[in-house]
């Protein structure tokens, strides 16, 4: 059973190996981004109001997406572990995280840190856009996501590096070469299955 975390800036590739980790692992995998684009799709009331925010590149406020990852995190099929994609990103949401682990007396295994430069993630983020016209992918809103980043997301790294459980992984190269070296960094791994050794 693994409990961790993928924590990097926005074209890291955090959603792209979680699917990998999620799938190789067997582990559920939480990404507050995709909740609440599929809040966005539903034209739910979570979903109008953190569209706002997602828009303009800023962070949905903390109070909206503490309560949906508690949520997330009382389904069953967390018990034998999970991986969250894109949270927490604020020194808030650290806090809240640690009370809802602590509840339930569990603790983290690993906390792993994508890393790559500026430059690249914005090639990588207007690639995006043109494949699937994202409405947060506009040169603009990205830079300001990774101003955000460095900003707020940057100290949470930072804690978790404090408590000794970060392990940074370097997010340059090929898609299958970064899942390699990701799966490499997960600590005593129980593979389900073949796939994450593409
Ligand atoms: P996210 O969905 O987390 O968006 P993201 O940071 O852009 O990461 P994503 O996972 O999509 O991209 P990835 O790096 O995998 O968040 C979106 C928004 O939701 C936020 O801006 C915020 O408004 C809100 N939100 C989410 N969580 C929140 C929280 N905790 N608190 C408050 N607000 C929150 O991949 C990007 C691209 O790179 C892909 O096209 C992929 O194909 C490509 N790629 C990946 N790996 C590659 C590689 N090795 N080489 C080349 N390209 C690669």
């Amino acid at each position: 059973m693994t409990r961790m975390l993928i924590i990097g800036p926005p074209g890291s590739g955090k959603g792209t190996q979680a699917e990998r980790v999620s799938e190789g692992l067997g582990i559920a995998a939480i990404s507050t981004g995709d909740i609440f684009r599929a809040h966005v799709k539903g034209g739910t009331p979570l979903g109008t109001e953190a569209r706002k925010y997602m828009d303009a590149g800023d962070f949905v406020p903390d109070s909206v997406t503490n309560e949906m990852v508690r949520s997330r995190l009382s389904q069953d099929d967390v018990e034998t572990g999970f991986l969250l994609d894109g949270y927490p990103r604020t020194a808030a949401q650290v806090g809240y995280l640690d009370g809802i682990l602590a509840a339930r007396e569990v603790t983290l295994d690993v906390v792993l840190q994508l890393t790559a430069d500026d430059e690249e993630l914005v090639k990588r983020l207007l690639g995006r856009a043109r494949d699937t016209g994202r409405s947060d992918d506009n040169e603009a809103v990205i830079r300001h996501r990774l101003d955000l980043y460095h900003q707020q997301t940057e100290p949470v790294v930072a804690a978790y590096a404090r408590r000794t459980i970060l392990t940074r992984v370097d997010g340059i190269g090929g898609i299958d070469e970064v899942t390699a070296r990701v799966m490499d960094a997960i600590p005593n791994p129980s593979r389900v299955s073949a796939a994450s050794d593409r």
